[in-house]
């Protein structure tokens, strides 16, 4: 077996599911794209923010020759029932089980180990250098994905592989060790617009780019108040947003579960979405710190768990909805302030009240404006 063969065959042992060696040539053909993109406001901020260091991976990295990319598929669907006792949110599925990143990391260190091993001499082992990512790197994951030939890059942005479908996470090495190239794989979606039009905020392009600014996984990490429009749409999805995907073709019936550490846990990825409002810090950490969904902190779960538990019509969390209307954050005020206007019109008499003396109080002009709303739809 040849270097490549053992690294493919070491690769199974480990625990990766998919793998393939790509050249290290510059991405050129995106940085049009990626200018473009960056100039119509349509990134996330959470890209890594040099064009040229994402396109040119000598930027970065001596004598860049290969990138190694691997996948490793995770599960879509819980095998126990969702306790229907009270009203739960929901977390996307990638950030089911132990953070992704963790995950990954550890398996490329430990591929890194394997192939140090294999030098064959001194002077080998001293020159081969390795620089693992995963997610937060320069580079673009899907598109060394595509060219390593693990799969392709849907209408949804996403590397959607044959086996796996697109629930598949990504992490590549660049090396400077010289790897015979994998064939990419060609573009599969055809005519299908399913994720184009399924998509409820019309956040996809149609060209397998988006307005990140526009997509609801985007919008449940943001730290401010989310802007009106998004917040129905959310609906009880506390993090992340799993729509385009789930109507993909090529992910009917896909639900792998591989690795112990993915497997999610009813009560965590499913939360009972009030007591998630009173959570001590210490308590959130316990509970969520594990998941991929936590890497923003406390605060934007729980203004997503205000307006999910709006969105279900939980009149019954109108008690904890007015104990974070007295929070200290603004943020989690004015949400509180919005769901009161949603979930009390039943009771305009209790809350109207209410409201009016709060806005006499309340300083913050973005609260004050979700009370005025919040009276407005309670008079109506
Ligand atoms: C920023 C980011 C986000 C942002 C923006 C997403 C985006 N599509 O740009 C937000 C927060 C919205 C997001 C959401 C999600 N993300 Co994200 N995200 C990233 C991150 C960190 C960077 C992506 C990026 O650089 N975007 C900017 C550019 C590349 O996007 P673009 O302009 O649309 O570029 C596309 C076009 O150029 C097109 N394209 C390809 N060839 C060509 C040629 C031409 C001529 C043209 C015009 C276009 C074109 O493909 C490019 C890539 O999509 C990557 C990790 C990484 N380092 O790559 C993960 C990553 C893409 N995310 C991932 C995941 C899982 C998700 C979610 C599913 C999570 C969830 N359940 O909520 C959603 C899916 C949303 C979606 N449909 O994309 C995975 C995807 C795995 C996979 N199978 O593809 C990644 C790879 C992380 C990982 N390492 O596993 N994400
Ligand atoms: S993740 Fe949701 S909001 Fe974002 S593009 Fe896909 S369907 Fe649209
Ligand atoms: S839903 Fe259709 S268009 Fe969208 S990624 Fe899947 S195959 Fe492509």
């Amino acid at each position: 077996m040849n270097l490549k063969e053992k690294i493919i065959a070491q690769s199974k042992l480990l625990g990766i599911d998919k793998i393939g060696f790509a050249s290290a040539e510059p991405f050129d053909h995106l940085e049009e794209s990626l200018r473009e993109q960056k100039a119509k406001g349509h990134t996330s901020g959470f890209e890594h923010p040099v064009i040229e260091e994402r396109i040119y991976l000598e930027r970065t990295f001596e004598n860049p020759q290969t990138i190694i990319s691997i996948a490793l598929a995770y599960p879509t669907k819980v095998h126990e029932k969702v306790p229907r006792d009270e009203k739960r949110g929901q977390f996307a599925r990638a950030s089911w089980g132990i953070d992704y990143h963790d995950i990954l990391r550890e398996r490329l260190a430990k591929l890194i180990e394997f192939i140090q091993m294999e030098a064959t001499s001194q002077q080998e082992s001293e020159e081969w250098r390795f620089a693992p990512q995963v997610d937060t790197g320069e580079l673009i994951d899907v598109a060394a994905a595509q060219r390593a030939g693990l799969g392709f890059i849907g209408r949804n942005g996403l590397l959607i592989t044959e086996e796996f479908g697109s629930f598949v996470y990504l992490g590549e090495i660049v090396t400077n060790i010289q790897f015979t190239p994998d064939e990419p794989v060609p573009f599969g979606c055809g005519d299908c617009m399913r994720c184009v039009t399924a998509c409820p905020t019309s956040a996809l392009l149609g060209d397998g780019r988006m307005n990140a600014q526009r997509c609801l996984s985007y919008q449940t990490q943001t730290k401010g108040m989310m802007p009106e429009e998004y917040r129905k749409k959310m609906h009880n999805v506390i993090y992340g947003c799993d729509i385009c995907q789930l109507v993909c073709p090529y992910n009917k019936g896909k639900d792998f579960h591989f690795h112990k550490e993915m497997e999610p846990e009813v009560e965590i990825v499913y939360p009972k979405l009030k007591p998630l409002l009173s959570l001590s810090n210490k308590e959130f950490k316990e509970t969520f710190g594990h998941l991929a969904g936590s890497w923003r902190g406390k605060k934007p779960l729980q203004r997503n768990a205000l307006i999910a538990l709006a969105n279900l019509g939980d009149r019954s969390a109108l008690p904890e909805i007015w104990q974070a209307a007295h929070d200290v954050r603004p943020v989690i005020r004015g949400t509180a302030a919005w769901a009161i206007g949603k979930l009390g019109k039943r009771e305009p008499d209790i809350w109207q009240p209410r409201l009016v003396s709060w806005l006499e109080e309340e300083k913050e002009a973005e609260v004050r404006e979700e009370i005025e709303k919040a009276l407005l739809l309670l008079s109506k």
